[in-house]
């Protein structure tokens, strides 16, 4: 009876494990968060990868301990109950017992720590950077800078819900439609009908925004970051990048996208009423187009700018989004 329990249990908990192990690829997706998601981002720099592979490490050592103690107790109540052992035995020490479970919880502390600590050089050994762009916070949207290519600074705006109705049906047919409403009445309402035009133009909603910035692939980029008025924190999952926003201090972080793309991330620490709308969309590209991107951003042109991102990634639906950010100007 007793060693069916078991066969059970130990089968159930390699399920398990193979359940949440796989999960955590499954269910992500690069960039940007998945619905039903259970694990990271899929990871598109080195430290990323890192961070995954730590954290699955982990995650078995913790299911592993968690099925093991859970069989322990199972064991207990099964072969010890009053029923099936009516007189206890009355011994209260065990030398060797008492060592292995003092000793082998340091050594699974002491092999997580050498991972640990691993994970954390490479995360705090900057290597030589080929880019410095910093980040300032602002309540509530991002502003970065690009000190090496001219200093120029690029304003990242939310694509709110009005502003892909105002960019549909235009201002004065968006006034006579939404103008009266207010409050939760009006939020409600532009939600619902900006809705469907998030899936017609491949825009996220939350995370897309006007003004995207650029980095190269495969660039080693110095993340300085500050803030002009309260804290908020520089965070892209996809990068394992994660950094306080300080007023009056510089932090910093670094990366290195090995893979193309768009990659969102948000302000991570709460920094008041419109916390929630203040994402940032770095695009990944090859170094001629970032160059280009850097002409076109020194000079102001932002639609030139954002046009030359876009011929790099030409999908229909990335197309639109940056057709639609064009409405974003607020
Ligand atoms: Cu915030």
């Amino acid at each position: 009876m007793t060693r069916r329990v078991c066969d059970c249990m130990a089968m159930a908990s390699i399920w398990l494990m193979a359940l949440l192990v796989a999960s955590g690829s499954a269910w992500a997706q690069m960039g940007q968060p998945a619905p039903g998601q259970m694990g990271f981002q899929g990871a598109a720099t080195p430290v990323m990868e890192e961070i995954t592979s730590f954290h699955d490490m982990v995650n078995i050592i913790i299911i592993a301990i968690t099925v093991f103690v859970l069989g322990l107790l199972g064991w207990v109540i099964i072969r010890y109950n009053a029923r099936a052992n009516p007189t206890p035995s009355k011994f209260t020490h065990h030398t060797t017992l008492e060592v292995v479970w003092t000793v082998v919880p340091i050594l699974i502390l002491v092999f997580i720590g050498i991972f640990s600590f691993k994970l954390l050089f490479l995360q705090y050994t900057y290597p030589k950077p080929d880019l410095t762009v910093k980040a300032t916070g602002n309540a509530w949207f991002w502003e970065h800078s690009y000190p090496d290519q001219g200093d120029f600074t690029v304003t990242s705006n939310m694509v709110r819900d009005e502003d892909l109705l105002k960019e549909e049906l235009g201002e004065e047919e968006f006034e006579k439609k939404y103008g009266a409403l207010e409050g939760t009445e009006f939020l409600r309402a532009v939600y619902n009908d900006a809705k469907p035009l998030y899936a017609k133009t491949g825009l996220v909603r939350q995370l897309s925004v006007d003004n995207e910035i650029a980095v190269p692939v495969n660039a080693v980029v110095h993340m300085l970051v500050t803030s002009n008025d309260v804290i908020h924190s520089w965070t892209i999952p996809s990068f394992g990048s994660k950094i306080q926003a300080v007023p009056g201090r510089i932090t910093s972080t670094w990366f290195k996208a090995t893979r193309e793309g768009i990659f969102y991330g948000q302000c991570s620490v709460v920094c008041g009423k419109d916390h929630s709308s203040m994402p940032i969309a770095i695009r990944v590209v090859k170094k001629d187009v970032f160059d280009r991107w850097v002409e076109a951003a020194k000079s102001r042109d932002w639609k030139k700018a954002k046009s030359i991102l876009l011929a790099a990634a030409p999908s229909t639906a990335q197309q639109k989004v940056a057709r639609a950010g064009e409405g974003a100007k607020r």
